[in-house]
Formats: structure tokens, sequence, C-alpha cells
């Protein structure tokens, strides 16, 4: 009863995680081409050679030295490059898709396929031919693309060329990218988000940043940026197709404080709009919230703000949120021992959930938290566009077949499922659901394969050893079960 009769099942995946063929039909590169496996403890980094040739590491967000430039090492594997080979197999994996009922599939438009640079001025048409019959034989099974127009493969060009989203011109290299999906997939595509997690670049200073003023500032710089390029992008959108629905995409994780410590309060409650509401009320709304002032000052953040900024924020609001969810926070100004550490988990410890292999609380509650606060925040239609349990599979031949029995995965999402339920009987305007990596692919945190998400499972190991045949885990059965059902039958 409790889902609506429309509603969106479906699974997500991102170019630069699922397609590898990362050098194939004119397609230029990406940043996360160059970067390496890692694991929980171990940080990915990228390679390069200087310009006598000396092979060199960096950070996974370093810039350059003058002269060097991006190359693989020998001694090295990067995942991405071959990824599971989505862009090889999609015709065959649609099969499954269709098989388990999608009605939805959400996937990104790598935007080096269509400018390998980043600054052509006309695309690469292999590109978008390629894009074309994905979309073309998706419809020809019933399943609506909902399309991300960026998720974290902005080109390496523009890195090279102009610095990056630091600079502006970034704006109009992005417009150019987006007007020329919406012209060329009219019709063919409806549902597009912008920029995925776009939040990311303040929250992950957590995580990845050193927390100083100057990383605060390029982040809040960037950011400016890509609110910009996000809201001129739904303009465009708006005038080629009226019938185009375009969303914003933030990371949801939800934040709770430690104690009733008011102070805590307090703390989690700013802590929230830094990492989620400050990017979500300028998509949404349209203009930066009051509390922007506090949060620009604590770092003493001056944004570059040109002429007609405010105006295009204004004009090119949202028409649904989409979020990923995976996990909760705790936060507390207080002193604890009893922390978490690692992958993008940090803090205290919350002694009443319990955490996955990858140090990530589970939380199906949170869920229903998230889902409640935001819509009576935003009042416009919602889908989570993100959500699922990354753990080890392990493959068992059974009568000459090869199984994965994944009970843990179906107990996460069932209970996810059923706090979906909930928040929609409370009134909640939720419209969809794609977990994430409903086929295994690699970790964009961990670079893994190992970290697998799946309904089906991919033959490919971490240093890049595997045939990449699908199998289909238990869990494709219970979501299969699930959609047909239209979210009643979860046992
Ligand atoms: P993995 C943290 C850092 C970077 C991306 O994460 C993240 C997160 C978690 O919120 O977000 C998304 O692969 C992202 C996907 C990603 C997924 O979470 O580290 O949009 O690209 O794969 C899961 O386990």
């Amino acid at each position: 009863m409790a889902f609506p009769k429309d509603f969106m099942w479906g699974g997500a995946v991102s170019a630069g995680q699922y397609e590898g063929g990362w050098q194939e039909d004119g397609r230029g590169p990406c940043r996360m081409d160059y970067t390496t496996g890692g694991t929980r403890t171990k940080a990915r980094y990228v390679t390069y050679e200087l310009a006598d040739g000396t092979p060199m590491k960096g950070g996974r967000e370093d810039r350059l030295p003058q002269g060097a430039r991006w190359a693989s090492l020998p001694e090295c594997y990067y995942p991405n490059q071959v990824a599971v080979d989505g862009y090889h197999r999609i015709f065959d994996d649609i099969e499954l898709m269709a098989q388990m009922g999608f009605t939805c599939y959400r996937m990104s438009i790598g935007w080096s396929r269509l400018f390998p640079t980043g600054t052509e001025r006309t695309p690469n048409r292999e590109g978008v031919e390629y894009y074309r019959r994905v979309f073309e034989c998706l419809r020809a099974h019933n399943i609506e693309p909902v399309v991300t127009l960026l998720h974290f493969d902005t080109p390496l060009g523009l890195e090279e060329s102009c610095g990056g989203w630091e600079n502006r011109e970034l704006i109009d290299h992005f417009v150019r990218f987006c007007t020329t999906c919406f012209m060329e997939y009219k019709g063919l595509v409806r549902y597009w988000l912008t920029i995925n997690e776009i939040n990311n670049l303040l929250s992950l200073i957590d995580f990845m940043g050193d927390g100083s003023d100057t990383s605060y500032q390029h982040a809040y710089q960037q950011l400016h940026h890509q609110f910009v390029a996000s809201a001129k992008a739904v303009q465009v959108g708006h005038a080629i197709d009226s019938a185009n629905r375009i969303g914003c995409m933030i990371a949801s994780a939800a934040t709770y404080p430690h104690t009733c410590d008011p102070a805590d309060i307090l703390a989690a409650d700013h802590k929230r709009q830094e990492n989620a509401y400050y990017c979500g009320d300028v998509q949404v709304f349209g203009r930066y919230p009051t509390y922007a002032r506090r949060l620009w000052g604590e770092h003493d953040v001056e944004l570059a703000i040109a002429d007609g900024d405010m105006d295009d924020l204004a004009a090119g609001t949202v028409d649904f949120y989409t979020f990923s969810y995976y996990n909760s926070n705790v936060v507390t100004t207080h002193k604890v021992t009893d922390t978490v550490g690692g992958n993008f988990q940090v803090g205290a410890r919350n002694e009443y959930l319990t955490y996955s292999d990858w140090g990530w609380a589970m939380d199906p509650t949170g869920l229903q938290w998230q889902l409640e606060t935001l819509y009576d925040r935003y009042q416009v239609p919602i889908m989570i566009v993100e959500n699922g349990l990354g753990a080890f599979d392990e493959v068992v031949e059974e009568d000459g077949e090869k199984r994965i029995h994944d009970p843990y995965r179906i107990d996460y999402l069932r209970e996810h499922v059923q706090a979906m339920e909930r928040a929609i009987a409370n009134g909640v305007d939720l419209v969809g659901y794609t977990p994430w990596g409903w086929i295994d692919l690699v970790s964009m945190g961990t670079g893994e394969m190992r970290k697998r998400y799946g309904f089906v499972y991919v033959d490919m190991d971490d240093e890049g050893r595997g045939t990449l045949d699908r199998y289909r885990k238990d869990s494709f059965w219970w979501y299969q079960r699930c959609i047909t059902s239209n979210g009643k039958e979860l046992g």
C-alpha cells in the first residue's frame, strides 16, 4: 500500500566506476584513470612522471608539479581503467536489469567521452552515439534512464588547461557539455541530476583535507562555480525541453549529537548545515542560506561572486531532490575514546548501531529521519539514488552453478526499504529508489572490487584478474520479488 503505483525501482552506477574502456572511441582521461587501488586503511594515490621521466606518486587530490605529466606506472594497478567493462557489456547488463524488473536506471554520462579534453567546441560523435544506443536500449526495455551529468569525472584536460573548478571557465565548459546532452537526448532522457554528491567538496575536508582555511576557501569557491554551473544547466535543460525534470544530488549521511548536552545539539546542527543543507538550500531555494555567513566567517572565506551569479542561482532551482544514504555519524564537543575510523567514517562510535566490514554505521532509522526532515524542509519530490551495503562476498559452487549467498545484503536492503515505507506512510513524496552498485563495481573510496554492493557479482579481483563474467546473487532474486510486488514482498 505504501509505495505509489508508479514508484521507480532501479539501480545505480557511475561511468567511471562501471565502464572502463578508458581510451576507447576517442574518450579523454580523467583523474580517476590515474588513481591506484587502495584498501580500507591504505589510501589510493595518483601517479605521474616528472619532466625528466622520474616516476612519482602523489595524494589523490594533488596538483602535478610544473612540467610533469600523468602516467600509469607498470608496478601499479588502476582499477578504473577497466572497471567492470560496462562500456562493452552494457547491453547484456540491461537484460539483467530487465529480468529484475527495473523501471529506471541511474547512470552517468562520461563527460570526457563527449568532450575528450573538455574544451572542444563540438562533441566527439562516437561518444554521443554510444550513449544514444544505451538510452534507446533502456527505452526498448521500458527502463527510464536517470542520468547524472557529472559523477566525479571532470576531464583531466580541464584541470590542465584551467586548473579545474577553481576557475570560473569551468562553468561554460560544463554548460556546453550539458546543452549537448539535453539536445542530443531530447525525448530519450527526462530525468537528470546535475552534479553527484556536490557537497563532498566540503564534507570530505573532514576525511581527506587538512582542515586549513585555505582548503575551505578552495572548497567554497569551487562549490560556488558548481552551483552556478548547475543552475545554468537547469535553465538550459528546461528551455530545451519543458518535460525535463532536473535534480540535485547530495550525500546525506545522517548527523547525530552524541549527548543531550546543548553544545552537542548545536554542534551536530552546525555540522549538518555545513555538510548537507548548505548545498541543498542553494540548489532547491536558489539562494545562499542565512548561516552561510557564519560558515564562511569560520574560515575567513572570501567568495568571489560575479554579476549575475545570484540571478542564475535563483532562476535555476531544481525540480526534485535526490540523495545518497549509506550511514550515519555522531558529533560531539566532548572527548571520546570509543571512536570509529577509516574510509570516510570518523568520530564517536554509536553504541546503538552495528558497523559494516568497512566501518560504516548501518542505520535504517536514519534513512527515515533523513526522508522526513529533508521532505519537510524542501517540499519537492525526493529520490534515493544511492544506498546499499559494501561487503565481502564468497562464491560457492553448488550443483555445478556458481552461487553467492548474501543474506547480510538482503537484510540491509530490506530494513532500508521498510524505512522508506514508513516515511511514505508519514507523507514523504518519495518517487524512486536506485540502490548503489546494483552490479559490483570499483569502490570510489578505496578503489577495491572486493567491497561489493551488487545484486550481480562480477568476477574481477583487486589486481585486475578475473573473467568479468556476471553471476546473480541471492539478493538478485530478493530484489526481483521486491520490485514485482511493489515493495510488499520483502521476506
Ligand atoms: P564507496 C564517500 C566518498 C566518496 C564518494 O562509496 C562517496 C562517499 C560515500 O558517501 O559516495 C558515493 O565506493 C558515490 C559513489 C560511491 C559510493 O558512494 O567508497 O557517489 O561514487 O561509489 C559508495 O564504497
